[in-house]
């Protein structure tokens, strides 16, 4: 495997941090020893996690007022993948990347190879019917999936074909559709005749599927569509995945949602249904703010976690749910953000391993309300960061992703072979 950011500079930032860490997994050991918890199983479970990291989450961002670019942004996505490549040299929990087509378009053959050659693979695939790439005959300004015109829904169908292809020449097993089709206008379409347009366009993609793979659906309330979406909430996602059939599966974006809404109660449901396909984790305050994971909310994050944690422990069937970050970095380097939002994943993962689950149960059983809450605070208040750091230094990585980053100087050694651009790439997805 090639490395990108030498071992020397980790090497070096660990030897400064090992001593410490040894004592503070120690003493969470015994610690949790005494609440009946292995703290080495919980380290087993950390280190077989991984969350793909999103193509486009490693250029600069932006909002629909402007984009402020960063030194050292990837030209394409060779330059993407060297960048995840450095994200999983430091943290070693992201072996995957999750391309955007068509702006990662290249030859499959020169992706599997340069991915292998950084010891990366392909997460899902995403397909785009939400803006026009260059040169396409018929404009999604209207739709795509759902449009009126029997050719532009051939032309989306046959573009995520194309997105199932490719993905299947570089290993992936996935793709993800989500669509910016809906209306800004009370009265500017039929809902019931959009929804029947997507589910038959769906139909066309779905037959194109592999054996082996599935097709994620992701739902969004709003935006670019601000009156209504075609694929709005949870509840449509459901029904399309139980139209398409058992290869279909509903994504869940944690900003996709009105405020407040209980989006692990959405998680527990789709779980129980057997229609979970995965996340792109993201945090927000207000609206799809594609902020960093755990940013905002962390206790929301421990709480989804705590839903995928009981369907694990109850062997709810054919439960693999794909973790992916999706976020937007406008104020941040890219690479840390990336790597912040992997561990806060990571974090409340470790910490929901950690809710003593037949205590709550008895709570729950006796309706003793501030018990069963209080099982749950214990945990989410139990500091796991230990447990990462070991896993990642067992595993090659930094014990401090951050501190080690900087002293690598890598932004700065790409800054001079990558030219400053105004704009391009990937933003809010
Ligand atoms: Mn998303």
């Amino acid at each position: 495997m090639k490395r990108v950011i030498g071992e020397d500079h980790i090497a070096a930032s660990n030897e400064e941090r090992r001593a410490a860490l040894e004592t503070d997994y120690a003493a969470l050991g015994e610690q949790l020893a005494r609440r009946g918890v292995d703290i080495v199983s919980v380290r087993s479970k950390i280190e077989a996690f991984g969350v793909a990291i999103p193509s486009w989450g490693v250029g600069t961002g932006g909002t629909r007022f402007a984009r402020f670019p960063g030194p050292g942004e990837p030209r394409d996505i060779f330059d993407k993948l060297q960048d995840c490549a450095v994200i999983n040299q430091l943290i070693c929990s992201t072996p995957s990347v999750s391309l955007h087509i068509p702006w990662d378009k290249a030859d499959p053959k020169r992706l599997r190879d340069e991915a292998g050659r950084l010891g990366l693979g392909f997460d899902a695939m995403n397909s785009n019917t939400f803006s026009d790439a260059l040169g396409q005959a018929h404009s999604y300004k209207f739709g795509s999936l759902s449009h009126a015109d029997p050719a532009v829904r051939a032309q989306a169908v046959e573009h995520n074909i194309e997105c199932i292809e490719i993905g299947n020449a570089i290993g992936s097993k996935a793709l993800t559709v989500w669509i910016g089709d809906g209306s800004n206008f009370p009265g500017q379409v039929n809902f019931a005749r959009a929804f029947e347009r997507y589910l038959d366009a769906m139909k066309g993609v779905y037959a194109a599927l592999p054996a082996n793979w599935r097709v994620f659906t992701e739902h969004k309330m709003f935006e670019p569509a601000f009156y209504s979406t075609v694929v709005q909430d949870w509840g449509t996602n459901y029904l399309i995945a139980t139209e398409l059939g058992e290869k279909a599966f509903c994504l869940v974006d944690l900003g996709h949602h009105a405020p407040n809404v209980n989006i692990e109660m959405i998680v527990s449901r789709l779980i129980q249904f057997g229609k979970l396909g995965g996340f792109h984790f993201n945090d927000s305050k207000y609206g799809d703010d594609d902020l960093d994971a755990g940013s905002i909310d962390p206790y929301r994050l421990f709480l989804v976690f705590n839903e995928l944690v009981d369907a694990e422990l109850n062997g709810a069937p054919d439960f693999s749910p794909a973790h992916m970050l999706d976020q937007s970095h406008n104020v941040t380097d890219p690479i840390e953000s990336l790597m912040m939002s992997a561990i806060e994943v990571q974090r409340a993962y470790a910490a929901a391993l950690l809710i003593d689950r037949s205590a709550l149960l008895g709570f729950q059983e006796d309706n003793d309300a501030l018990m069963a809450t209080q099982t749950l605070k214990t945990a989410y208040r139990t500091d796991v960061e230990p447990i990462l750091a070991m896993a990642r230094l067992n595993a090659g990585g930094a014990i401090d992703v951050l501190d080690a980053y900087r002293r690598s100087g890598y932004r700065m050694q790409v800054a001079q072979d990558r030219p400053a651009v105004a704009s391009g790439g990937g933003g809010i997805v």
